[in-house]
């Protein structure tokens, strides 16, 4: 048996009832497969079975009162998976499918995307059961500060900066912010994501969706194709979806249908972003009540977004929204392309129909690595007391993109697997986080 099989087997044995986790180690350590067993140093070195360990998991109460004065509890958590070539950098997640099988599998991908960045970050990921839908603003604020008041005692500028995913916004960091600087008496750039008026970054709002397009826009590009008159299904409504249409539309693709866990909408004309900002990131809506701006609009409850005609796919609302039958209904309906906004957005089978059929397929871990760029920029400025101009973000966060695709492509190239950007993207990953730890001794 090789050392990457060997290594996986014995990680999902001693890792029971964490399904996520082990979906994320499956296709990562199986494509670096061919690529690690030439390298016995890597086994010597114990790489593997240090690398799927996560240097510490804090796991901790958050009690919070709500607005009927009830005291409520719910759990949190913050896996510090590999701090290799940087402080720990991921996001934090306030849903209820919040497990640490989820959160596990997040701080993983976390390690390669941020490698891929080509900017000094290690993996890390957190987040909550807590589910911030339908709650006043104050119950939000309560949990927030709670949430804060543990989770301080383990973070800092210099060892753990979090962000936002989902059900953590701009909202949610402020409150969290406060509550850091008020309890450690530290006024630093402990969190990206933050507001403009205390630290934020230009250009991180939109950085994940307009990554993601930039990406796939250099995908294209390299295969003699272009975004231009192409119709694009976006799954999700939230931060990511919002800004992948928003660039999507200024390449001059058309974006046709956006989504929620409710249902989805199908707009043949091409979705007015204005109204689905209104509805999701003023009001706070459901995607339904886009039938309001648009009644020509059709909704349709539950699942199916993907069986909607399309030239390119970008799923970006959460973990295996995209199945086999999903993957069969995009390659029968002539889709050539799908960049994943969401992290590991589409099932190990559907990935395997995709590449079969020849489907250009950005893995998140690469295509939506724009977000966590970004707040390594943000981490940079802040760092330097200064602020760059929208533009100037932009321009590296664009930068940054076409690199990761070159890169991720060569890497493919090199392992004899041409266009197979999940191999390209996990040897690409990996290889800088391996190279760092063979440097820094077993540790
Ligand atoms: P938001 O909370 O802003 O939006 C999430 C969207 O996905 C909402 O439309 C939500 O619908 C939908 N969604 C969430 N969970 C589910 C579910 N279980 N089933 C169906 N739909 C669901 O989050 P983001 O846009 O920030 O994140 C979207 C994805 O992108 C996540 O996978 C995240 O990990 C990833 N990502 C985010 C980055 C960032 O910078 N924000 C960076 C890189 C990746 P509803 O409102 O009904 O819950
Ligand atoms: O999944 C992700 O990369 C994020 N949620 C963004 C993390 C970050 O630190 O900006």
């Amino acid at each position: 048996m090789s050392y990457t099989a060997r290594v996986l087997e014995q990680t999902i044995k001693r890792n029971p009832g964490e399904p996520e986790f082990h979906q994320a180690l499956t296709e990562i350590l199986t494509s670096l497969q061919p690529f690690v067993d030439g390298r016995p140093e890597y086994e010597r070195w114990g790489i593997l079975e240090r690398l799927v360990e996560p240097e510490r998991v804090v796991m901790f109460r958050v009690p919070w009162v709500d607005d009927e004065g009830r005291v409520q509890v719910n759990k949190g958590y913050r896996v510090q998976f590999n701090s290799a070539i940087g402080p720990y950098k991921g996001g934090l997640r306030f849903h209820p499918s919040v497990s640490l099988s989820i959160i596990k599998f997040l701080g993983f991908e976390q390690i390669f995307k941020n490698s891929l960045t080509g900017l000094p970050i290690g993996g890390g990921k957190g987040g909550s059961d807590f589910d911030p839908k339908g709650k006043s603003d104050r119950e939000v604020m309560a949990f927030c500060q709670s949430f804060m008041t543990e989770l301080q005692r383990h973070i800092g500028a210099a060892n753990d900066v979090p962000a936002g995913d989902i059900g953590v916004g701009g909202r949610e960091i402020g409150y969290m912010y406060g509550q850091y600087k008020r309890v450690s008496n530290r006024f630093e750039g402990v969190l990206t994501g933050k507001g403009l008026t205390y630290g934020g970054s230009l250009a991180r709002t939109e950085a994940t969706g307009y990554g993601l397009v930039y990406l796939v826009d250099e995908m294209l590009r390299c295969h003699g194709k272009s975004l231009e008159g192409k119709t694009v299904v976006v799954s999700g409504s939230g931060n990511v979806a919002i800004y992948a249409t928003q660039k999507v539309q200024q390449l001059g693709g058309k974006v046709v249908a956006l989504s929620d866990s409710n249902g989805y909408i199908y707009d043949e004309i091409g979705v007015d972003l204005n109204a689905v900002k209104e509805i999701k990131e003023i009001n706070r809506g459901r995607i339904s009540e886009y039938k309001n701006y648009r009644p020509g609009a059709l909704y349709s409850e539950g699942k199916g977004i993907w069986g909607i005609k399309c030239d390119v796919a970008l799923p970006c609302a959460t973990q295996n929204e995209l199945d086999e039958t999903d993957a069969k209904a995009l390659v029968s309906n002539g889709c050539f392309a799908v960049g994943e906004g969401a992290n590991m957005p589409t099932t190990l089978e559907a990935t395997s129909i995709l590449l079969k059929n020849k489907v250009l397929f950005a893995p998140g871990k690469a295509a939506n690595a724009g977000g966590v760029a970004t707040s390594a920029l943000e981490m940079s400025q802040n760092a330097m007391r200064i602020a760059w101009s929208f533009d100037e973000v932009d321009k590296k966060l664009k930068n940054i993109m076409e690199n990761i695709y070159g890169n991720i492509a060569a890497a493919a190239r090199e392992a004899g697997k041409e266009d197979n950007f999940v191999a390209g993207a996990n040897i690409a990953g990996f290889r800088k986080v391996a190279e760092a730890m063979l440097l820094q001794g077993a540790v």
